[in-house]
């Protein structure tokens, strides 16, 4: 039987560093696929992970969870289909509930080992009364605080007691038993999503999981959230520090960037990877679009059009509105 591991968590918290990190390593003895679900229309992270796996499977124009549950389960038909994997890892977006996954998963005969939900130690703060960020923490088996370099001890420590509290809230009962679904679960901790192996060693209880499923009610919660995406191109002509100087001007409003772009004076395309004022950068191979940035926050639109304008060569479409 086919294998998988879904993994949730908020935007930016360290999702695809995971699997180009720690689940490379740990299983580069069997046969991976990877299904990632990007926020929004445009997705940056099935380039980043074709760098490093060769079956990437890329779901976008939106939410795996909501609207997009019929192209997720024939997507993940397709990739077993024609590539016979071992373990299937999916990459939920950053605004999708991973319960609605691990029923499509069931649905289709796949054994979910584990839920594993990935926490931005440093910025959990920010986030953390997010509905969607809460329902990611209550509804995974595993949590990992990643980001580690990034706080004390103590705020760690501050950070896991955000993360029990939130656990207690979402009591997700089994229908069948009564039992609580979520009781069972593990803290870890990790940098650059690097975490031990036993992580994967699945302690998921499907049993006391069947029977909610008829139950479930599940809304369409992007529509809740005021999470919305900007998209914007760049013009041809720019060096490295336009770019950042774009970086060092975005608003508040605005918690996370991603791009692709162009450079004159650096020799391979750069991947920005922006989320709450903590900006890397990576090179790829190669990238034939135009060079591309993607504002992702809550009542962004003002402040990217008013963003835009300052900087003449970032160019939103017109005809582009948020989602
Ligand atoms: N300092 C630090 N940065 C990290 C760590 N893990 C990830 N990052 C950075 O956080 C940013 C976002 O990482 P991603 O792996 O793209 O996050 P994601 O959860 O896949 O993001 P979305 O798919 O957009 O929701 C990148 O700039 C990473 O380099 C970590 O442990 N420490
Ligand atoms: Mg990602």
């Amino acid at each position: 039987m086919v294998q998988s591991f879904i993994i949730t968590g908020f935007l930016g918290v360290g999702k695809t560093t995971m699997l180009t990190n720690t689940v490379k390593e740990h299983f580069s003895d069997k046969k991976v696929a990877i299904v990632v679900n990007e926020f929004g229309d445009i997705g940056i992270d099935g380039d980043i992970l074709s760098n490093v796996y060769s079956e990437v499977l890329e779901i976008s124009e939106g939410c795996i969870c909501c609207q997009l549950a019929e192209e997720f389960e024939s997507g993940v038909i397709e990739i077993m289909n024609k590539y016979n994997p071992e373990i299937i890892f999916v990459e939920t977006s950053g605004a999708s509930e991973p319960f609605p996954i691990f029923l499509s998963m069931q649905n289709l005969g796949i054994s979910v080992e584990g839920v594993i939900c990935v926490v931005d130690s440093k910025n959990l703060n920010s986030y953390k009364d997010n509905s969607t960020a809460q329902y990611q923490i209550g509804g995974s088996n595993i949590i990992v605080l990643n980001k580690t370099d990034l706080v004390d001890d103590k705020e760690l420590e501050a950070v896991k007691q955000d993360v029990i509290k939130i656990k207690e809230e979402f009591n997700i009962k089994n229908t069948m038993t009564g039992k609580t679904v979520f009781n069972s679960y593990v803290i870890n901790s990790a940098e650059r999503g690097i975490v031990n192996k036993e992580v994967f060693e699945g302690i998921y209880k499907i049993d006391e999981i069947i029977g909610l499923a008829n139950d479930y009610k599940h809304d369409n919660h992007t529509t809740e959230d005021s999470i919305t995406q900007k998209v914007a191109y760049l013009k041809e002509d720019i060096v490295f520090n336009d770019v950042d100087e774009i970086l060092n001007n975005i608003p508040d409003s605005v918690y996370r960037v991603k791009g692709i772009v162009k450079v004159k004076d650096v020799a391979n395309p750069l991947v920005i990877n922006y989320s709450f004022g903590n900006v890397s950068f990576d090179e790829l191979d190669a990238y034939e679009e135009p060079s591309i940035m993607i504002f992702i926050g809550e009542s962004i639109d003002n402040d990217v059009i008013e963003l835009c304008s300052k900087f003449e060569y970032l160019n939103m479409p017109q005809f582009r509105v948020g989602k």
